[in-house]
């Protein structure tokens, strides 16, 4: 009889080890930390000049939105609207930027003005 109690309490030792180990992970793990999703291409009021290009050349933005662009190349660019939307930078320095609010919901095309290539659109939802 001594050693099947000897036994049975060494194995419910290793049940009381088991579930302490496992109740230790799990607090870990919910104590751990996630970093928050992040968009590609950063928030979805920015757009980056780069490489003679507007990225993304079309966003989309709610009424009301402050868009804002920032030049990352080496060299000035503008961001000049060509539609129903006024709006020019004028020249934006490397490493600057420009931003422009979106009262109106429409399609607003716009164009680097020194380089007449570069073509960027923004389209307003109400
Ligand atoms: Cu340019």
């Amino acid at each position: 009889m001594k050693p099947i109690r000897y036994l049975s309490e060494t194995t419910g030792f290793r049940i009381r080890a088991i579930s302490l180990i496992a109740f230790i992970l799990l607090a870990l793990a919910a104590c751990t930390v996630m970093p928050p999703p992040t968009q590609a291409g950063g928030p979805a009021n920015a757009v980056t000049i780069k490489n003679f290009a507007f990225t993304p050349p079309i966003i989309t933005v709610q009424a009301g939105t402050l868009v804002i662009w920032s030049n990352n190349d080496g060299v000035q660019h503008t961001v000049t609207g060509t539609g129903a939307e006024v709006f020019d930078s004028g020249h934006v320095m490397p490493n600057g930027g420009f931003g422009h609010t979106f009262n109106a919901v429409g399609n607003f095309p716009y164009q680097c003005n020194i380089h007449t290539g570069m073509h960027g659109n923004v389209i307003v939802t109400p």
